[in-house]
């Protein structure tokens, strides 16, 4: 395998300035020379079915807090106000591409496949996974900031040396371009030109932490010193987030190396259902923001194309309620696993240092029982 270094390029970087929109608030659609050649097929249809998603994945968030509050969940980090960013580029995936993301990448989740009886055991902390990682091409969720950035390198840098056309997207927060893991992963993805797609979505805060703490420089500007080009995209905007996504998985699968895109969103809801965000940001802030919901936008679009909005509308919420209540049923029926089960998964065949800790478990609990 030959190793190619890029010359760091100042023009590596789009919309440092204005992030690339394609759809204006309004919803008329704003020309954009980069995206639109990615967008030609994009009909109605397709807009429609882009929308639906995005319905869908906030009544998963929706349904998922409100489980928090009443004690079928143990914890929710809500996605509110991140629909597009994610379902642009979870629809944009090749179905045998893989995804390496944290823990609040639920729409991509859904959008992969992940079975809610299965998602939900996750959230009720019943299993470290849920899904099986290798059916629906998504890893389990990182809870280690940034660690999931090397994972997809890792796996990107394998399957160029494998010669396969698979591309790994590895998706995290503007915090995590605080870690030393997501500069790892940039040298290594940059040095080996490994055909993965780093989407950094920047919603503002890390925790409490506002994003201008961390970094003097738009964060889309700083793989360029790696030489990894980036985009600065509207992350409100599904189809910019589509097109974007688009053109960072053809330049992976044909052979031109990483590509860095930065979707500038807002988390509208608190970081984890255990945290106030009142404490360190203001209301006028999140309202600025709810002005540039992502989904409000795309009905405007949907209307500006003639589209039957009551019909669309209807159906979405019936397909949103129907998860819905797939998810309500899964986390209040998921049994509890056995403690012993934590020794299942540890290795493909057990060693027997294991066995050996799983006798001593099953003493100890013998032992409590006998006391009892
Ligand atoms: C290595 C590491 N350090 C600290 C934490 C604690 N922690 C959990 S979430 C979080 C903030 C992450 O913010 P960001 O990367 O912007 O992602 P977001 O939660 O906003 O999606 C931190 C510091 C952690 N989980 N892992």
């Amino acid at each position: 395998m030959s190793i190619t270094v890029p010359a760091p390029d100042p023009a590596l970087a789009v919309g440092l300035d204005v992030p690339l929109t394609v759809l204006d608030l309004d919803g008329t659609r704003l020309p954009n020379e980069l995206l639109d050649p990615h967008l030609t097929d994009i009909d109605e249809s397709a807009l429609t079915n882009l929308y639906v998603d995005m319905v869908r994945v906030r009544r998963l968030d929706t349904e998922a807090f409100a489980l928090t509050r009443q004690g079928h969940l143990v914890l929710w980090p809500p996605l509110l106000g991140q629909e597009a960013a994610q379902v642009g580029p979870a629809r944009a995936l090749g179905e045998q591409d893989w995804v390496f993301g944290s823990y609040r990448e639920h729409g991509f989740a859904l959008l992969r496949g992940a079975d809610m009886s299965e998602f939900a055991r996750i959230w009720k902390a019943y299993a470290h996974s849920g899904w099986d990682p290798q059916e629906i091409r998504m890893a389990p969720s990182q809870i280690i900031i940034g660690a999931q950035t090397l994972h997809g390198v890792g796996y990107a840098m394998a399957a160029k040396m494998d010669g396969s056309d698979d591309v790994a997207l590895t998706t995290f927060g503007d915090g995590a371009t605080s870690e030393g893991d997501v500069s790892e992963a940039l040298v290594w993805a940059s040095t080996f030109q490994a055909p993965v797609v780093f989407l950094c979505q920047n919603n503002q805060y890390a925790i409490s932490e506002p994003v201008a703490l961390q970094s003097g420089v738009p964060l889309a500007l700083r793989p360029t010193g790696f030489g990894i080009p980036s985009m600065r995209v509207d992350g409100n905007d599904v189809l910019a987030m589509h097109a974007a996504a688009r053109i960072a998985f053809d330049r992976a699968r044909s052979g031109g190396g990483p590509t860095f895109i930065e979707a500038v969103t807002y988390r509208r809801g608190p970081h984890t259902t255990t945290d106030d965000p009142k404490r360190y940001r203001d209301r006028a802030e999140e309202e600025a923001w709810i002005a540039k919901d992502p989904l409000d936008r795309v009905e405007r679009a949907l209307e500006r194309m003639g589209a039957n909005m009551e019909a669309v509308r209807a159906e979405a919420k019936i397909r949103a309620d129907q998860l819905a209540k797939e998810f309500r049923a899964a986390c209040e029926h998921a049994e509890p696993p056995l403690a012993d089960a934590i020794f299942d998964q540890v290795y493909a065949q057990p060693t027997r240092r294991l066995e050996r800790q799983r006798l001593e478990h099953q003493a100890f609990v013998n032992s409590i029982e006998a006391t009892a």
